[in-house]
């Protein structure tokens, strides 16, 4: 799993690690654990209330091992018998024969650490270890039919887990009508899984639903204790963590890890009161109280911090409204091709690659169409099935840069098998966003990638509100900026108005940022008739005024 699955808290030293879902398995080699540099740098209070309060949070200068390396003690002992007294006494054959194991064994050692290293990869600028990882899901009887089927919705699992650089050995599902509240599955099945661990070495074991706190340690009680088990909104959450390039989107993911965590930290010291026999009874519950008022702390602490940053956001917002060029969003399924598209209008240089959650910030860039039309378009972070609700809630502010924008532009990758189930997944996220007065236009991307391009651009012709593009190689990016323009006209308001000859820079704005019909040239200046966005209407209301007299 990678490092930074845990990255942000860690338990104080007394919680159990067996316990903690944050700890890392005790079968590897020691994991550093990093922050970006710009929280550090950036949040420095935080850091500090956060080691004051004995939670370890470490800088990407800090490179600290969480646990000493797992040394095998019967190497050990083998080692000690060869290097130390002992051995002087020992029969010529015995000892070489001893020293020749003592080899062998100093080079498994040496071959599992090189194994060890090589299973370390750079991942999203970030040293990522490479656990081998086990999914399972679980089919609900009475599927709806238009949504995600198990094995696509493992598939796409996998490919999370791949952008988090841990390895997928294996998968299993089963059919369900309601889940086990204990282990989620049934116990045939944590017997089935629990030997494809054995069989393929399973250090992670991640689940496509949420569990519940209880059901995870239930879970991890029944693999052994040596797996780790999580579950999707974890992964997901963590994907975020090592995907965070800003300062506002790494607070904005450690406060939903941590209100992720915040109800997981439950029963963690159940423990103590059963090593004291239950002398201590009470122990366990005060401990977590205390743990839990930490966490709120932290959480208080971060919510403030975010208050701060996105209080400037919104001041450079503000000053981006006062220009009267409309605010077009990109919307859509992770990885349809929103950054291409912007960076193929605007060159612009937003990462834009095959991999889940590429984007987190939002970028606008100011696109100008070949007929001198202007209008601003941001890229978004993209959406996806099962989206965890403590991430919408984190991104709320982020995202309620579309709820400001003229026109929602939702990109679906049309080559996709599953383009009709990302696009339900696309309206149910935006159905949360509180967005449903905003027009929309639907684009259908990745033509070019397509089984039968030519089927497809058929049938959007027979559906008037769709334009076909490839963002990557350009095609019906011209057909895309007339269809925003149309679009746009819906959003904006009729106006005629009388223009002085004096205030011809206005005339300009006017042919640039709205859709003039007419333009006639009179004694007192030119009468303009135009659709123009709201915000400029209000700014020729004397104009307006002047052409009704
Ligand atoms: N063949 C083809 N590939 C495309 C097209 N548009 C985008 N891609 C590829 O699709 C992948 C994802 O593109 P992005 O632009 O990063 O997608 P995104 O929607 O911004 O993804 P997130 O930021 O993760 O939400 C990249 O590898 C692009 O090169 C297209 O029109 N045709
Ligand atoms: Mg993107």
């Amino acid at each position: 799993m990678s490092a930074s699955f845990c990255s942000i808290i860690r338990p104080s030293p007394l919680i159990p690690e067996t316990d903690c879902r944050w700890i890392p398995n005790p079968n590897r080699p020691p994991v550093h654990f990093t922050l970006p540099r710009h929280t550090k740098k950036n949040s420095w209070r935080i850091l500090k209330v956060l080691q004051e309060e004995g939670i370890g949070v470490l800088s990407p200068d800090d490179t600290v091992s969480l646990r000493n390396p797992v040394i095998d003690s019967k190497e050990e002992e083998a080692l000690g018998v060869v290097n130390g007294v002992a051995t002087t006494e020992l029969e010529e054959g015995t000892l070489n024969s001893s020293k020749a194991s003592a080899k062998r064994i100093t080079k498994e050692k040496e071959d599992k650490e090189g194994s060890y290293d090589s299973r370390f990869k750079l991942r999203n600028g970030r040293e990522v270890f490479e656990e081998k990882t086990y999914l399972v899901g679980v089919e609900r009887k009475g599927h709806i039919e238009d949504s995600f089927g198990i094995e696509e919705s493992l598939s796409e699992l996998a490919q999370l887990a791949d952008t988090a650089g841990l390895t997928v050995v294996g998968s299993t599902y089963q059919k369900l009508a309601t889940p086990n509240p204990r282990t989620y599955i049934g116990s045939g099945k944590v017997a089935e899984i629990k030997s494809s661990i054995h069989a393929f070495a399973v250090e992670t074991v991640i689940f496509d639903d949420e569990l519940s706190p209880g059901q995870l340690r239930n879970l991890e009680k029944a693999f052994g204790g040596d797996v780790r088990v999580c579950d999707r909104t974890a992964l997901i959450l963590d994907i975020f963590n090592q995907r965070a390039a800003t300062h506002e989107a790494a607070l904005q993911v450690a406060l939903a890890q941590m209100e992720y965590q915040l109800p997981r930290l439950t029963k963690m010291w159940a423990h103590l009161e059963r090593q004291a026999g239950g002398q201590v009874k009470g122990m366990g519950e005060k401990q977590i109280e205390v743990d839990k008022r930490i966490l709120r702390t932290q959480i208080g602490v971060l919510k403030k911090e975010l208050e701060s940053v996105r209080k400037h956001r919104k001041q450079y917002r503000n000053r981006r409204i006062s220009v009267p060029v409309p605010v077009v969003s990109l919307v859509g399924y992770t990885n349809a091709g929103k950054s291409t598209l912007l960076n193929q209008l605007t060159g612009a240089n937003v990462l834009a690659e095959d991999q889940l959650f590429a984007t987190l910030d939002p970028t606008t860039r100011r696109v100008q169409t070949k007929n001198g039309k202007e209008f601003l378009l941001t890229d978004t972070v993209g959406f996806i099935q099962k989206l965890p609700t403590t991430l919408v809630a984190a991104f709320r502010a982020t995202l309620e840069e579309i709820s400001e924008s003229s026109l929602l532009v939702h990109v679906v990758d049309i080559s996709h098998p599953l383009a009709e189930q990302q696009i339900n997944a696309v309206n149910k996220v935006l159905s949360e966003l509180d967005v449903s007065s905003i027009p929309k236009l639907m684009v259908w991307n990745k033509v070019d990638k397509a089984s039968n391009p030519q089927k497809i651009k058929l049938e959007a012709e027979k559906r008037e509100d769709i334009v076909c593009i490839s963002a990557l190689n350009g095609d019906g990016l011209d057909e895309f900026c007339n269809a925003v323009q149309e679009n746009l006209k819906d959003s904006m308001v009729w106006v005629e108005a009388l223009i002085p000859f004096d205030k011809g820079e206005l005339l300009s704005t006017i042919h640039q940022v709205g859709i003039v019909e007419r333009t006639d040239y009179t004694e007192n200046g030119t009468l303009v008739r135009a659709h123009v966005p709201l915000r400029f209407a209000r700014l020729l209301t004397p104009m307006r005024q002047l052409c009704v007299s």
